[in-house]
């Protein structure tokens, strides 16, 4: 490492790891696509003054580039799959051919002519079925929400919705951090409270970066991506992606440098898991154990008894806690808290934007 770039990294343990009384410090961690910039994006829209026109009109490069690299990938996967997908209609070829002459890189201009090619693309049936099976590939989760409002952004005078900005996905490889204030309720002492929340990238060659922020951090807030149970790794293609989650909560629950930090779970993404069950998805396939599993709580359907399972698997991490480590006391009793929980924490009930 060079001097010069070792000098930046001090700088930034320094930016990053200086005390301010009273400010507390949260940090978001998570797999990669567990959802972390999503939390970042909507506590600036609940916390500090939203995005203006001008941030909105700055981020259809982005949407565009979730569109191309979405289509793409759904296209170079039909015939990869087993078994492959087949086009519905034969005028589609030309359209496939097309979006895959461009290649993975993003076109220098989004012109008429790439959009109608998409178009044509995305109504063919053979498309969409590839699409349902991306499971068995990977493919970003925003794909179906643009390529269906792909009459809407190729338009010249697109401004993206905010829900467009939640949606876009731009992977994360630095550490950011947002400041926000929370009013306290009066019954916690009234008053403002003040957060710096960071972002960090989440893939397995990112988590060597998380050490730089530790020091200092009350509360991390773990995310788990709950529709993760049947896809695998970006990184790793024979890895479980929810695997990966419980392994790293596991590792964080045992990290010294966090030892003092109160852990707060977050299931993520339960419309996607709602989605994914109604649709026939079967956790028994990835997880053999959920077969046998029966949930000490009253549960009412399917959805309901895979979300305790997951609630159970972090449970289980804790109950491994030995009673004598030195992690067993300081650690605050976490597994699972739901928006209700933290509104009676010190983080406020609009903290969670999202259903968890
Ligand atoms: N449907 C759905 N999508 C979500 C949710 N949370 C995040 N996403 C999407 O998941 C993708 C990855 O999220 P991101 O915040 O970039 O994940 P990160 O890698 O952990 O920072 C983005 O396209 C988000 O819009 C959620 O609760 N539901
Ligand atoms: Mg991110």
């Amino acid at each position: 490492m060079g001097c010069k770039s070792k000098k930046k990294e001090d700088k930034d343990h320094e930016l990053y790891s200086k005390k301010f009384m009273g400010t507390q410090k949260l940090l978001l961690l998570g797999t990669g696509e567990s959802g972390k910039s999503t939390i970042i994006k909507q506590m600036k829209i609940l916390h500090v003054n939203g995005f203006s026109e001008s941030e909105k009109k700055e981020k259809i490069p982005n949407i565009r580039q979730n569109i191309r690299e979405s289509i793409y990938d759904i296209l170079s996967h039909m015939n990869t799959i087993n078994p492959p997908e087949q086009l519905e209609k034969e005028e589609s070829k030309t359209a496939v051919e097309y979006i895959l002459q461009l290649g993975p890189k993003e076109p220098i201009e989004y012109t008429d002519e790439y959009f109608d090619q998409v178009d044509i693309a995305w109504r063919d049936e053979g498309v969409k079925k590839t699409f349902r099976r991306s499971n068995e590939y990977q493919l970003i989760d925003s794909a179906e929400y643009f390529l269906d409002r792909l009459h809407i952004i190729r338009k010249t005078d697109y401004i993206p919705t905010v829900e467009d900005i939640l949606y876009c996905r731009v992977k994360t490889v630095s550490i950011s951090k947002i400041e926000f204030e929370v009013q306290v309720p009066k019954s916690f002492g009234g008053g403002m409270a003040e957060f710096w929340m960071y972002d960090v990238g989440g893939q397995r060659g990112e988590r060597k970066k998380w050490i730089k922020i530790f020091s200092g951090i009350e509360t991390i807030l773990f995310l788990i991506a709950a529709s993760d149970f049947d896809l695998t790794l970006r990184e790793d293609n024979k890895i479980n992606r929810l695997q990966e989650s419980f392994n790293l909560f596991e590792d964080i629950y045992w990290n010294q440098f966090v030892r003092d930090a109160g852990l707060i779970v977050f299931l993520n993404k339960q419309d996607v898991l709602k989605r994914k069950i109604q649709q026939g998805g079967n956790m028994t396939e990835y997880f053999p154990e959920y077969s046998d599993y029966v949930p000490k709580e009253s549960c009412e359907n399917e959805y309901d008894k895979a979300k305790l399972f997951m609630k159970h698997k972090i449970e289980f991490t804790e109950l491994c806690c030995p009673i004598n480590s030195p992690n067993s006391k300081a650690r605050i009793p976490s597994g699972w808290r739901t928006g209700k929980h933290i509104d009676k924490c010190k983080c406020h009930g609009t903290l969670l934007l999202k259903d968890i």
